[in-house]
Formats: C-alpha cells, structure tokens, sequence
C-alpha cells in the first residue's frame, strides 16, 4: 500500500514540474528554461551558501543546500529572475501560450 501511494505521488510531482533548475556554484543550470502556461518550475539549491530566486512577481525565502522551490507560471511571457545575494545570478523562464 505504501508503495502504491509514493508511485502515484511521484507521478504527480513528475507531471507538475515541468522544468527543474539546478543552482549549483553560484548559477542557474540551464540558464534558461521554456516550458508552457500552467506549467511548473522548480528550483534545487545544490550549493552550501543559501540563495534565493526573486521573480518581479514572487520571490522564494532563502534555500538552503537541498532546499526546493516551486512557482507556477500561468500567462505566458518571458520572466526574468535573480538571486537577492548574488545579483550577479540571472535566469529567465520562457513561458509559452
Ligand atoms: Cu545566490
């Protein structure tokens, strides 16, 4: 029974996020993602010092190493996004219709 359960929750994580970004060595892996509206991308800090993904629209709370976060894209477009500690860190989501 509880393998039944994790298969199908992992099912469903697989379906939502449509991208996953790895922060590692203080970047964004890939650069830049494009997935379509209503889609999910998920951010993974692999890095022992904390960052955080600040959207103009969200902005997640400091992640620390392992830490993951969500946000779910909706209209489309082209979103640009940064790390708050290291500005120097930038990604874009491309959002399709
Ligand atoms: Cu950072």
């Amino acid at each position: 029974m509880m393998a039944v359960i994790v298969m199908l929750s992992m099912t469903v994580v697989h379906a939502a996020t449509a991208a996953t970004v790895n922060i590692k060595d203080n970047q964004f892996t890939p650069q830049s993602v494009t997935i379509k509206a209503g889609d999910t991308v998920s951010w993974v800090n692999q890095d022992q010092v904390k960052h955080d993904v600040d959207l103009d629209t969200a902005k997640s709370p400091l992640l620390g190493k392992g830490e993951t976060y969500s946000h779910t894209f909706d209209k489309p477009g082209k979103y640009s996004y940064d790390c708050d500690v290291h500005p120097f860190m930038k990604g874009t989501v491309i959002v399709q219709g």
